[in-house]
C-alpha cells in the first residue's frame, strides 16, 4: 500500500511542487492575500478550475487551522463520499463500464475481475466492444489471467446484444459479479452515444435492476474536458461512479476535484499504472494528501 501511496504521489508531485512554494507545511502562521492568491492560481494550475480553487481558498482562509491543514480539510471535503456501492440483495452484481476512447475501461475492468475473483467470486465479463477483434482478444488476456468467463460475439456484432446475453448468462448460471465492458466513444458522437443508451437498456431488459452500478472511466489526464465527458455520459447511461486512471503519468489530480463538486458521483477507485495491482480504491485523505506539501507530523503517515 505504501508503495502504491508513493507512485501516486509521484503523478501529482507538479502540482505538489507549485503549492509546495507558497503553503509552509508546519507554520501556523496565517498568510497574507497575496500567498492565498498563489496557491489559488497553484490551484487552477493542478486543474481544480478557477471557481473551485477560488471556493477551497475562500473556505480555508477562513478556518483556524494551519493554512495546510485548512486548505487539506476543505479539499477532502469536495472529494470525500460515503455512497456505498448498490449491491443487490440476491442475484449478481451488475456492472456496466463506460468512458471516453482509450481511458482505461478494459484495463480497469481486468483489474477489477482479478479483484472479484481473488475475493472468491464467480465473474462474467461480456465484451461489449465489438468494434475491433483486437478489442476483445485484450479483454480475453486480462480475464482469463482473472480465471473470470467471458462473453463474446463476432467482430462488428451489435453491442447492446453481446450485453442481453453477458448478464442473461450471468444471471441463469448463478455467477456473482457481470462486467460489461463497451467501446471507447466521444460524447459528441450521437449514434454511439444512442448505442450506449440501448446496451443500458437491454441490460435491464435482461435482468431487472440491472445495471447496479455505472462507472465511467476518466482518464486523469484528460483535464477540464473531462467535466463534459461525465456531463454528457451521465445524461446518456446514468452514470453512478467514477474511476479516473493514469494518475501515476502527467495528470495533475485536480479534475478529480472538479469532478466530484461538480456531479457530486463518487470516485470509486484510482488508476496508479498497466499493472495488475495498479488499482486502488479512492481513499480522499490520501489523494488530498498526494497533492499537497507533506505535513511535518508524525501522524501524517502516508495510509
Ligand atoms: N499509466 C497508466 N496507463 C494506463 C492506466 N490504465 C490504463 N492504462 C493504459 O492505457 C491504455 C488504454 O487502456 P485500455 O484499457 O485499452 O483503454 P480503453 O478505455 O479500454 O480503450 P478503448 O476500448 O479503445 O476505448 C493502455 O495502454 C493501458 O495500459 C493507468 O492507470 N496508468
Ligand atoms: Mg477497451
Amino acid at each position: 500500500m505504501a508503495s502504491f501511496f508513493s507512485r501516486l504521489t509521484k503523478g501529482l508531485s507538479r502540482s505538489r511542487d507549485s503549492l509546495s512554494q507558497t503553503l509552509p507545511a508546519n507554520s501556523e502562521k496565517a498568510l497574507s492575500n497575496a500567498d492565498w492568491l498563489d496557491i489559488e492560481d497553484a490551484l487552477i494550475m493542478a486543474d481544480c478550475g478557477a471557481e473551485q480553487a477560488m471556493a477551497l481558498v475562500e473556505k480555508a482562509k477562513k478556518e483556524r487551522k494551519s493554512p495546510l491543514e485548512s486548505l487539506k480539510r476543505a479539499m477532502i471535503a469536495k472529494v470525500e463520499n460515503h455512497q456505498p456501492v448498490i449491491h443487490p440483495s440476491d442475484g449478481p452484481f451488475v456492472l456496466l463500464v463506460i468512458g471516453v476512447n482509450g481511458t482505461g475501461k478494459t484495463t480497469t475492468i481486468g483489474k477489477l475481475a482479478t479483484m472479484f475473483a481473488n475475493e472468491g467470486k464467480k465473474v462474467m465479463v461480456g465484451a461489449a466492444d465489438t468494434f475491433r477483434a483486437a478489442a476483445v482478444d485484450q479483454l480475453a488476456v486480462w480475464v482469463e489471467r482473472a480465471g473470470a468467463d467471458m462473453v463474446r460475439q463476432h467482430e462488428g456484432a451489435d453491442p447492446a446484444a453481446v450485453a442481453f446475453d453477458t448478464v442473461q448468462r450471468g444471471v441463469a448460471r448463478n455467477y456473482d459479479v457481470i462486467i460489461v465492458d463497451t467501446a471507447g466513444r466521444v460524447q459528441t458522437d450521437k449514434g454511439l452515444m444512442d448505442e450506449l443508451a440501448k446496451v443500458r437498456r437491454v441490460i435491464t431488459k435482461a435482468y431487472p435492476d440491472a445495471p447496479h452500478e455505472v462507472w465511467q472511466v476518466v482518464d486523469g489526464g484528460t483535464g477540464q474536458n473531462a467535466v463534459v465527458q461525465v456531463e454528457k455520459f451521465r445524461e446518456t447511461a446514468g452514470t453512478s461512479g467514477l474511476i479516473v486512471t493514469k494518475l501515476d503519468g502527467s495528470a495533475k489530480g485536480g479534475i478529480v476535484l472538479q469532478l466530484t463538486d461538480r456531479f457530486g458521483l463518487p470516485i470509486r477507485y484510482v488508476g496508479v499504472g498497466e499493472l495488475l495491482e495498479d488499482l486502488m480504491p479512492f481513499d480522499a485523505e490520501a489523494f488530498v494528501s498526494s497533492l499537497l506539501p507533506e505535513q511535518d507530523k508524525s501522524t501524517d503517515s502516508p495510509i
